[in-house]
């Protein structure tokens, strides 16, 4: 049995349920204006304003708490510049035929190519690692469980605390991405997952028309 001195009393508030449904819909409303940017503005924003956002990504659920993620916060201009001359490097394979013409195809709503300037605009590229295993002092290998899951959680709530804070992002995927271990020099034990570049987004931004599906296509119910 577990320890019982390892546990607390939860801390949870429960609501009345006019409450609750006031309060779910008015937080749908706020994630339901997020939008994808992909033109962003060179406006600094305060490092703290980061540290906030990964601290909520970092309160993400995770396989028997291992908490296998670490978040790279990139704001130096040289470092900047490497990582975008090295993903226009793949992404000019990828749109050159790397990718097929069905995804390309899929992709043209988008507008997107292999140029990414925002990868040197935006002011900063927060870099997510999945930390694959740990490594004790003694130098043995524990594995992370539910790695994907647990960092695609943190992910997911990284975007949502900057949206919340006012901060614009792209969920941006450089593929191959492993040329983001070398460039910032991370440990063996870490695999790039997601580059998202935060900060505001330039003046006369303007994102797709894209209509998000109803309900009754994306739950279905039991009662
Ligand atoms: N990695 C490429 C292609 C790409 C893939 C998806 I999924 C997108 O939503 C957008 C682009 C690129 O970043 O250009």
């Amino acid at each position: 049995m577990a320890d019982s001195q390892a546990f607390l009393p939860l801390a949870f508030t429960r609501r009345a349920t006019e409450v609750m449904l006031q309060r779910a819909r008015a937080f749908h409303g706020e994630l339901d204006r997020r939008r994808t940017v992909r033109h962003f503005s060179a406006e600094p924003v305060p490092l703290e304003l980061i540290q906030e956002v990964v601290r909520a990504a970092s309160t993400a659920p995770s396989g028997a708490h291992k908490q296998p993620w670490t978040f790279v916060a990139v704001g130096d201009l040289e470092l900047k510049r490497r990582i975008r001359e090295a993903a226009e490097e793949e992404e000019r394979i990828n749109y050159g035929g790397r990718m097929s013409e069905e995804w390309l195809n899929d992709l043209k709503p988008f507008g997107t190519d292999a140029d990414k300037p925002f990868l040197e605009i935006a002011p900063w590229l927060v870099v997510v690692f999945k930390r694959a295993y740990e490594t004790e002092a003694s130098g043995r290998k524990h594995q992370n469980y539910y790695v994907n899951e647990s960092v695609g959680i943190a992910t997911g709530m990284l975007l949502a605390a900057a949206h919340h804070a006012g901060l614009a992002t792209l969920t941006h995927t450089p593929s191959p991405m492993n040329f983001l271990t070398h460039v910032l020099g991370r440990p063996d034990n870490e695999r790039p997952f997601l580059l998202i570049p935060m900060g505001f987004p330039a003046e006369g931004c303007q994102v797709p028309r894209l209509v998000r599906k109803p309900l009754d296509q994306v739950l279905v119910v039991h009662k």
